[in-house]
């Protein structure tokens, strides 16, 4: 059986026609751990977290839960949210370490995104796409990696304060914006970090300035996936550019699930397109 895994940076809760699971990061306060299902009601953990006003934290899948999620398969693709970021990429090679030394025969490829949801999103599409083609395992593998490297992430923030608090982006950076209606642009480096575009004042600016990023990027009109945190109203103002500038493209848009919320806030989106 070949069985498809992503974590819950993914942002998707099914796949249609596949075998698919996702394994849950954890969202917590000192009070309380929540654990990003797939039915978790995002809005009341949102407002739990801006209510709460001690620090809060997240945590990659335990070895376990890898472990737990590759049973019964023997050729499994694993897709991960940024090494750069997060301790996922390595919790789930440990694991694969673990289960092939119990199950020699089991292939498990494990992906590093160097993204997140929507990045993700467009690897396990590629990786069903070449599987219903027919590809082997060691296709797979190798024309994933290729495929990587044509993957774009911008994402439009109104805070940075969970990222900050978390070290993922300097305080510096962060201070600079949640007043006047600041947006901050960025972008996922080579190495899966963050990295700063612009700074924007209001909506209008952040879709006009992601925009003549992603045409700087060399976008010819491949696949592009958008992924929201209460802003549908924003991720449609993206779509509807996109396609009266680029015409009939192939384009999503999904609310964000726990993890991606957490980080990117209210307001906030993460779009990833093919280069
Ligand atoms: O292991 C963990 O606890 C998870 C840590 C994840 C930290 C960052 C998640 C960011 C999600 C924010 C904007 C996208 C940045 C992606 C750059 C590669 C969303």
């Amino acid at each position: 059986m070949v069985k498809y895994i992503a974590d819950s940076a993914c942002d998707l809760k099914d796949f249609p026609d596949i075998c698919f699971e996702t394994v849950p990061l954890t969202l917590s306060t000192d009070s309380r751990t929540i654990v990003d299902s797939p039915d978790l009601d995002i809005h009341e953990t949102l407002d739990y977290f801006y209510g709460h006003h001690g620090r809060s934290y997240t945590a990659c899948p335990s070895t376990q839960a890898w472990i737990d999620s590759f049973e019964g398969a023997d050729e499994i693709y694993v897709v991960t949210i940024t090494s750069g970021l997060s301790g996922t990429w390595n919790s789930a090679n440990v694991a694969k370490k673990q289960y092939q030394s119990d199950h020699p025969d089991v292939k498990i490829y494990v992906v590093d995104s160097l993204s997140t949801g929507p990045g993700e999103v467009l690897l396990l599409e590629k990786i069903v796409e070449l599987k219903k083609l027919g590809k082997s395992f060691e296709e797979v593998c190798e024309e994933i990696e290729k495929y990587k490297d044509t993957l774009r992430l911008y994402f439009g923030l109104r805070s940075l304060h969970n990222l900050a608090q978390n070290g993922r982006v300097s305080k510096i950076v962060a201070s600079a914006i949640g007043f006047m209606n600041i947006r901050i642009l960025g972008t996922a480096s080579k190495e899966g970090t963050i990295q700063s575009v612009a700074k924007c004042r209001g909506d209008k600016k952040l879709v006009e300035t992601t925009l003549s990023e992603i045409r700087k990027a060399d976008y010819k009109g491949g696949k592009i996936r958008i992924c929201h945190v209460e802003s549908a109203q924003l991720a449609q103002a993206l779509e509807d550019q996109l396609r009266s500038e680029y015409g009939a493209i192939d384009i999503k848009t999904i609310p964000a699930r726990g993890l991606c919320s957490f980080y990117a806030e209210r307001g906030g989106f993460i779009l990833g397109c093919e280069c």
